[in-house]
């Protein structure tokens, strides 16, 4: 979808030993498109609770699952798109001007944001008919 795509990232497991585990390095420029200026989890969302309701103006970010799983469902002037995030080596890149509602989040599940700047209550557009509007600015007016 617009501005928004999966990441998948390198998973480093070790054949000789059983129970070593993986582990998944992020490194700025290779495996993510922005350098990262702060880093946010969310967890111990109860099961029928829906977060985001928001779009943000200038932010890049990446989400990732690091347990459990979480429902994206995000929406941009050209669609809209449903990601089930459940891999710690997969990340959901969402760019600028998409709509993003996360929801469905096991109960074991940590989501983890890496972000391209610092927290700004500025760059959020929180008002759904003001983000439609503002996407027919940038896009222009569907059907036209
Ligand atoms: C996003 C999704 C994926 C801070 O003080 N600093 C921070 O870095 C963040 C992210 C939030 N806050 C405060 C602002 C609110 O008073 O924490 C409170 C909860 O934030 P919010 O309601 O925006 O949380 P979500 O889960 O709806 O959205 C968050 C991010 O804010 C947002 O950028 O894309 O996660």
């Amino acid at each position: 979808m617009y501005n928004c795509s999966l990441i998948k990232f390198r998973k480093i497991t070790s054949s000789s030993e059983t129970g070593f585990g993986s582990l998944t390095p992020i490194e700025y420029p290779d495996n993510i498109p922005f350098e990262i200026k702060r880093v946010y989890y969310i967890y111990n969302v109860a099961k029928d609770l829906v977060r985001g309701h928001h779009s943000h103006k200038k932010l890049h970010q990446v989400l990732i699952a690091v347990k459990g799983s979480v429902k994206i469902s995000v929406k941009h002037h050209y669609g809209q798109q449903e990601y089930i995030l459940n891999d710690p080596s997969v990340g959901l890149y969402i760019g600028p001007n998409v709509w993003r509602e996360m929801s469905d989040f096991s109960e074991d599940a940590v989501l983890l944001v890496l972000a391209s700047d610092v927290y700004n209550a500025d760059d959020y557009i929180r008002d759904y008919d003001e983000f439609i509007l503002n996407n027919e600015n940038l896009y222009g007016k569907k059907g036209n």
